[in-house]
């Protein structure tokens, strides 16, 4: 089993497990990873997703083993990556974990996630360029995207590692935590998540990707009309209706 799920109540924990390779991202494990996450994912009793590690290493990279002697013509075919598209098209929130290295894909799986919260001895890095390669999912567009173009160029370009301080003050990590509370910490903020209506939290994700893909009108005119959709649930009327009668409101989560 390269992937072991827990689940805490409405909270799902993913966690890599392929400790001999540092959690190496082979097709074996992608495909373990994303059947189990979209169980999850249409499951109503499930309101947030975490994805993480082991204490070592959240994933050190793309298996390169597994990559090191396809053709061109054998990435070309198999569309060499593009399986990860279905992580990125669940629509449960999730928090990635990081502690230890998140490297190359490592760290493009822990951006494809809504949100990363690190450990204080967490590394990142994008470091195929030492490879002879670029970094292939998704880490040249979601790192600029994140934490712009400078520091990606810096990043990509030398290779270098980033330390959790540094990812949190760059915009790539959204709050560090000492590696011993990390994935205390993590649960209790996706517990909260995972509190509220699913449907209005998976619209609220939905909404801010769209900031990363369209333009401010478009993105404006995106958030209003799911704004308008969401009057349409129970739990917008439920949410309102308790704020008003000062008690705390019971979602539905459907
Ligand atoms: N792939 C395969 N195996 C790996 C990987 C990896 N990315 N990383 C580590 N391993 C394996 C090692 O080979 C080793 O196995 P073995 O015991 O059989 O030799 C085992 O994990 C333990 O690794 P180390 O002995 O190296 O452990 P250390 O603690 O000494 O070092 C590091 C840890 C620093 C993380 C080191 O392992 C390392 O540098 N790993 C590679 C990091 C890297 O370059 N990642 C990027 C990979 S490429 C990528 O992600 C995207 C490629 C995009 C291509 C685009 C195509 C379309």
């Amino acid at each position: 089993m390269n992937i072991l799920i827990e689940r805490v109540g409405r909270v799902a924990i993913a966690q890599l497990n392929r400790p001999e390779a540092l959690n190496a991202l082979n097709s074996e494990v992608m495909q373990e990873l994303i059947s189990r996450l979209q169980l999850l994912d249409s499951d109503p009793e499930v309101g947030c997703i975490i994805v993480t590690g082991s204490e070592k290493a959240f994933a050190a990279g793309a298996d390169i083993k597994e990559m090191k002697d396809k053709s061109f013509l054998q990435m070309f075919n198999e569309d060499f990556f593009s399986g990860w598209d279905a992580f990125c098209a669940l629509r449960t929130p999730k928090i990635a974990a990081v502690s230890g290295y998140a490297f190359g894909g490592g760290c493009e799986l822990a951006m494809m996630c809504d949100m990363i919260f690190a450990a204080d001895s967490a590394s990142f890095g994008q470091p195929e360029i030492k490879l002879g390669v670029i970094p292939g999912m998704g880490g040249t567009q979601r790192l600029t995207k994140l934490i712009g173009k400078s520091k990606a160029m810096d990043m990509i370009l030398t290779g270098r590692k980033m330390s959790a301080e540094e990812a949190e003050r760059s915009g790539l990590v959204a709050r560090v935590f000492p590696a011993k509370d990390l994935l205390r910490e993590t649960i209790s903020v996706a517990e909260v998540i995972a509190s509220y209506g699913k449907p209005s939290a998976m619209a609220a994700r939905e909404t801010v990707e769209q900031a990363l893909e369209l333009s401010l009108r478009e993105g404006v005119l995106f958030e209003r009309r799911v704004f308008h959709a969401l009057f349409a649930s129970e739990d917008q009327k439920e949410g309102m209706s308790a704020f008003i009668e000062k008690r705390e409101p019971a979602f539905k989560h459907r």
